[in-house]
């Protein structure tokens, strides 16, 4: 039995079976590779849904991580720590909001965000308690919490987990006129992806998130973006909204502010908003550790030292292009923003995994996202001449019969 099929065992004896990965055991990474238990060698294209931006195992990130180790890892919110303060403030100043309140992972700072957003729409618009609403898209992911299900409109995602929560109300994706028509005066705001990452990496029609700002300016509401797929980098600018100058009022990071190491997220206001969170109100052990700041520092450093954004820019235009050249039966669309691409199988091929699958089998690690769609989104640290090895192998498998 190879060892890799052992540790597959393992985990299906032991681990609960909520997830069916491809099978491959991976042992090692660096950069953009990554080892399985048999030696062989793959390129990571998934980075783990955009947490490893910086690739696995970034040298400046473990430093700043082991240094951190050397000296303290864990104070709880209960006293202050010598390195938060400055995690929040190099945080703030990149994203350009007053205030950061730091977390673990995504799902829980969208919790905290859709917290600030209500208490905000109770103590400051004067929506009558407990009486508000906040619009959500059609096809959103936000994460696996009960009131995040709550708002999904993935039957599976929910299936099995209510009573569900209250206060959201949903319309199409990318449909400004159905958002607008949605709103009411018991509207506290919006929470919307910029583009839909587990949805089938959906980009919605220009001008979408510019319009979604305007209508929250003229009704009074919060907008805010869950970037924590598309922040730092992954679309080719430093955060989404910046395609169209249409700064939410909350903004949600988690994933890549880790560095590929730890998890931390963020979420991020201007203080006539954040003003509301008072001491007692919200919280976390382990958010705001000094270890995970300092290990959110340093992928912010190399995040901007390295021109990350640019380059997913460059190298995500470069990769979009040639694959539009591989005419493959299979293919319905190539389609994407920076280095978060989408191919999109033809209904009729039943389904993105057997390419993933067979994708694998060459040396590249993908991931199939709702069904029909191939993901690749490699770390952003990526170089021309390994999309171009990726790209020859990728063309083999779209081209070559099923
Ligand atoms: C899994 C998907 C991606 C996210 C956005 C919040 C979260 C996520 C926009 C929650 C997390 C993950 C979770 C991961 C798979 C993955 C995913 F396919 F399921 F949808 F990336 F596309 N907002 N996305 O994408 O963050 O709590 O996980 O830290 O296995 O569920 P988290």
């Amino acid at each position: 039995m190879e060892l890799s099929e052992v540790h597959m065992k393992l985990e299906k004896r032991y681990g609960a079976h909520n997830y069916e990965p491809i099978p491959v055991v991976l042992e090692r990474g660096e950069g953009v590779w990554v080892w399985d238990v048999e030696g062989r060698k793959y390129l990571d294209m998934l980075s783990s849904y955009s947490a490893l931006n910086h690739g696995h195992r970034h040298p400046k990130i473990l430093n700043a991580m082991r240094l951190q180790m050397e000296k303290l890892t864990l104070t709880s919110r209960a006293f202050y720590n010598d390195v938060l303060g400055r995690f929040e403030k190099k945080l703030a100043e990149i994203a350009g909001y007053d205030k950061v309140l730091p977390m673990n992972t995504g799902a829980e700072a969208v919790e905290t965000a859709l917290k600030i957003a209500r208490k905000w729409g109770y103590y400051e618009k004067g929506i009558p308690r407990y009486e508000g609403n906040i619009i959500v898209a059609e096809g959103n992911f936000h994460g696996r919490t009960i009131t995040i299900v709550s708002f999904s409109s993935e039957e599976q995602y929910k299936d099995g987990f209510g009573p569900f929560t209250p206060g959201f109300k949903m319309v199409p994706y990318g449909d400004v006129e159905a958002m607008e028509k949605a709103v009411n005066d018991r509207t506290i705001g919006i929470l919307v992806e910029p583009i839909q990452g587990e949805g089938g990496v959906r980009i919605p029609p220009d001008g979408y998130l510019k319009e979604l700002r305007k209508l929250a300016d003229e009704k009074g509401i919060l907008l805010m973006f869950d970037e924590i797929q598309t922040g730092l980098g992954r679309t080719g600018k430093l955060f989404a909204w910046m395609w169209e100058e249409a700064k939410p009022d909350i903004l949600i990071l988690g994933k890549a502010l880790g560095g590929g190491v730890y998890p931390v997220s963020a979420v991020l206001a201007d203080d006539h908003i954040m003003k509301v969170m008072t001491p007692g109100d919200h919280g976390s052990t382990f958010g705001g550790n000094p270890l995970a700041a300092a290990v959110g520092i340093a992928s912010i450093d190399v995040l901007l030292e390295e021109d990350l954004p640019e380059r997913a820019r460059k190298l995500g235009d470069y990769f979009l292009n040639e694959l539009k050249k591989i005419d493959s039966p299979y293919v319905k669309e190539y389609r994407g923003k920076g280095l978060l691409i989408g191919v999109e199988i033809k209904d009729e091929y039943g389904g993105a995994r057997k390419f993933c699958e067979k994708l694998a089998t060459m040396g590249i690690l993908s991931k199939e996202t709702h069904d029909t769609v191939i993901r690749f989104a490699p770390p952003l640290i990526i170089r021309k001449e390994e999309i171009d090895w990726a790209l020859e192998r990728i063309e083999k498998v779209l081209k070559e019969p099923l």
